[in-house]
């Protein structure tokens, strides 16, 4: 160490990441087990994801009443929701408010981005880097990351050339972007273009959306709360907890016990009907076999393809935009709030990047291979680099200098998505192996911050210095990770970022566990009775 540098700072854990997950974790280390913690965070205030998604028409497809902490009675009952889904400015209110009312701040280091993880096996300590030259050293690494935090900007030649204004939306700037008098670029036809085109295509002067795969998207239904509904939630607090834990998905609603081949032709629709007026992702639950069965799934496939071309009138972009390739909800479904009637407009076009693919940036705009648009500004809602991309990015040193980037160069390894084999005393809040992504987050952030809160509690008392997971035990859950997708059409979808597939080069891994969130946690709580089988403990 130069002398000029500052010895490193002492702690019992290092958590990196100050949303959801890294709240509540800090939340449990600190104020339960009594530890000395320190959350390292790159933006310049709590919130994680919502931090930096500020894009127009960012909300979460959740509804508000289950997207939110429910381990405390107090935060759920003083804390009201407005709107069905909440909007990011909402979410950030909501994340403020949390981190006032536990005192989090005092222990969150903001503006401090980690650029590098080492384990030191002598001293049994993490040494964590950060981009301003400090440094820490703490017992436990947690990675509070998320799962899509990492923006996916495809290479594309010439960006450097555009003399306009471009965006990914999830690094929008803190002071919005301006798109009165504008024509407005989107690329990228996933749950964030499909939220972001309505709010675009009312400001704009113009505004191209470039699809290069169709997708599927029912109507969210967005409204007010009433002041029954909300006082309904704050009554059935434990009801709804229990609810949401007891879930496939963590979601506040069960999924139908029928199948949609034994309704007949009227009845499955008037059934879709119904779950097309209630709109979200309830949508799904309406049967049982809709992510099972390619025959029922086709049904409901069929059913929105039908909405698609009654709802667009320009029978040529109803046709491209009913044109979807995979299965539905085998990629994650968007809801939307007026997505197809946005082609309705007279200042939105739909172009066909799949069969004529964007060719270059231009200093003017963009070209595909068959045509040239010219634009002002470009937003790239290309999506991430999904669950490995923000963990690798940490730059990652385990036990013999393994590196998490070598450990997973064939795509991620993980015990439960909790513990990487090599790397002793790291978590990985919702990493890959765990259901995280098919799930309400809140409902699975959770379990794993009470799981690791109480397995260090456990280890504490027992004087145990080390865990680590088996090479054994991961290999036996990465087969259970394939078996559960496998019993799924999850991996049908070839371009979906659960696998790997919307970034070039990255293995192509089906990577959340699709076992169901209330199944996976049953497996998890038995690993810890049975004394935390699948580590070693020193
Ligand atoms: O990203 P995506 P997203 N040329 O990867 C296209 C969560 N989320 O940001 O399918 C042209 O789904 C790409 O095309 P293709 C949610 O979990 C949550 O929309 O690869 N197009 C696709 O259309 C979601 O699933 C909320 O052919 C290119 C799009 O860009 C996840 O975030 C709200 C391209 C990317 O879609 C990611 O969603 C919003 C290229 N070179 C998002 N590269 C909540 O409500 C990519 N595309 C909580």
């Amino acid at each position: 160490m130069p002398d000029t540098m500052t010895p490193p700072v002492a702690l019992d854990a290092v958590i990196i990441g100050a949303g959801f997950s890294g709240m509540y974790q800090l939340h449990l280390l600190r104020d339960r087990l009594g530890m000395n913690v320190t959350v390292l965070e790159a933006g310049e205030g709590v919130g994680g994801t919502w931090y930096w998604n500020r894009y127009p028409g960012a909300r979460c497809d959740s509804e508000s009443h289950s997207y939110c902490y429910m381990f405390s009675r107090e935060l759920q009952q003083e804390w009201e929701w407005s709107e069905r889904y909440p909007e990011q400015p909402e979410i950030m209110r909501y994340m403020n408010f949390v981190a006032d009312r536990l005192d989090l701040r005092r222990s969150i280091r903001f503006g401090t981005r980690v650029t590098g993880a080492r384990y030191d096996a002598a001293a049994n300590r993490w040494h964590v880097d950060t981009q301003g030259g400090e440094s820490f050293q703490a017992i436990y690494l947690i990675t509070a990351v998320g799962c899509l935090s990492t923006a996916n900007v495809p290479q594309m030649p010439g960006l450097e050339t555009f003399a306009g204004d471009w965006y990914h939306t999830g690094e929008w700037p803190q002071s919005g972007v301006d798109f009165a008098g504008k024509r407005v670029g989107l690329i990228g036809t996933g749950s964030t273009g499909i939220q972001a085109a309505p709010v675009i295509a009312a400001q704009a002067k113009h505004l191209t959306v470039f699809q290069r795969t169709a997708n599927y998207s029912v109507p969210a239904h967005n409204a007010p709360l009433t002041p029954e509904f909300k006082q309904w939630v704050k009554a059935n607090y434990e009801q709804l907890r229990a609810l949401m834990r007891s879930t496939t998905n963590g979601h506040p609603f069960t999924i139908a016990e029928r199948s949609a081949l034994d309704a007949d032709d009227v009845e499955r629709e008037a059934l879709f009907e119904q779950a097309w007026a209630k709109g979200g992702l309830q949508f799904r639950a309406i049967f049982k076999d809709l992510l099972s069965s390619l025959d029922a799934n086709a049904t409901a496939a069929e059913f929105i393809k039908r909405k698609i071309r009654s709802i667009v009138r320009d029978p040529a972009t109803a046709e491209l935009l009913a044109d979807i390739d995979h299965p539905y909800a085998a990629k994650r479904p968007p809801i939307d709030s007026h997505y197809f009637e946005t082609f309705n407009r007279e200042n939105v076009a739909l172009v066909d990047v799949r069969s004529a693919p964007i060719a270059r940036i231009t200093p003017t705009g963009l070209a595909t291979t068959t045509a040239e648009y010219e634009l002002d500004i470009i937003v790239f809602a290309t999506g991430f680099d999904a669950m490995t991309g923000p963990l690798l990015r940490l730059n990652i040193e385990g036990r013999d200098g393994l590196t998490l980037r070598e450990a997973w160069a064939a795509g991620p390894r993980s015990y439960l998505g909790l513990q990487v084999p090599g790397f002793p005393n790291m978590f990985t809040i919702t990493g890959p192996g765990s259901p995280s992504v098919l799930c309400n987050m809140p409902v699975a952030i959770e379990q794993h911050a009470e799981w690791i809160a109480d397995c260090i509690s456990h280890h504490r008392g027992q004087r145990i210095a080390r865990m680590e997971a088996t090479e054994e035990a991961a290999d036996a859950w990465v087969a259970e990770v394939n078996r559960a997708a496998e019993a799924t059409l999850l991996p049908q979808a070839s371009s979906s970022w659960y696998l790997g597939a919307n970034v070039p080069g990255k293995p192509r891994v089906f990577m959340p566990y699709a076992g169901g969130m209330a199944h996976y946690a049953k497996i998890c709580a038995d690993v810890a009775a049975k004394g935390y089988e699948g580590f070693t403990l020193m």
